[in-house]
């Protein structure tokens, strides 16, 4: 499948989509809520089975919003669900994305445990650059980021970023991250001509 497309816009900037991933209840449409521009589309759903206790909606499709980088550039986000049962919606979303934030909840070790499944499938997915952004965290210990590299098998050219999902300059640092990825890949892609 296409891994990255970019689409062009009537006033000539680009237009790309970004996807947020990660476990259920990370933060993602939290996240996408943020920092996006317009109104976002969410299709979250009551909880009606055994993770009711942690909380009372879940996203079922995505959401989706839009973010102006400048008038150059504007990123589409499209959020994932997080509950497996929906796991059939991270290719659809998937398809054509420039990168990919997998947001996990840093307060839980079992929303690390859980991206774990989700990164595999998303690697196999599209080769295009990611970030791993730890939710609920305002730093990152050097241990903690040592025990998150290990358990996701991480490359060292991916960026592990705090994240506040509630705090629009933090979402900013954690967009921002992934798109140093993206040039850096350009960059390693296409060496420098002599
Ligand atoms: N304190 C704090 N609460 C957060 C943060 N991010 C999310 N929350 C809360 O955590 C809960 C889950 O957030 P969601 O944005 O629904 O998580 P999600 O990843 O979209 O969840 P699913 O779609 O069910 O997988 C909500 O009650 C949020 O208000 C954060 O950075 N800090
Ligand atoms: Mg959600």
């Amino acid at each position: 499948m296409s891994t990255r497309s970019t689409g062009r816009r009537k006033h000539g900037g680009t237009a790309v989509k970004i996807v947020v991933t990660g476990p259920f209840s990370a933060g993602k449409t939290t996240l996408i809520r943020t920092i996006s521009e317009i109104t976002v589309l969410s299709t979250e759903k009551d909880i009606t089975d055994d993770t009711k206790s942690r909380k009372a909606e879940t996203t079922v499709a995505m959401d989706f919003g839009r973010i102006t980088i400048d008038r150059d550039l504007v990123l589409y986000l499209f959020g994932t669900p997080g509950q497996d049962r929906f796991d059939f919606m991270w290719e659809i979303l998937g398809e054509g994305m420039l990168g990919y934030i997998l947001l996990v909840d840093n307060s839980r070790q079992d929303s690390l445990d859980e991206a774990v499944g989700i990164l595999a499938a998303f690697r196999k997915m599209a080769r295009v650059p990611f970030v791993v952004a730890l939710n609920r965290s305002s730093g990152i210990a050097p241990d903690d980021e040592r025990h998150v590299r290990e358990v996701l098998a991480l490359d060292d050219e991916v960026a592990v970023v705090p994240c506040d999902a509630t705090d629009r300059e933090s979402v900013k640092a954690v967009l921002l991250a992934l798109l140093y990825s993206v040039v850096d890949s350009i960059d390693a892609a296409e060496p420098a001509r002599a």
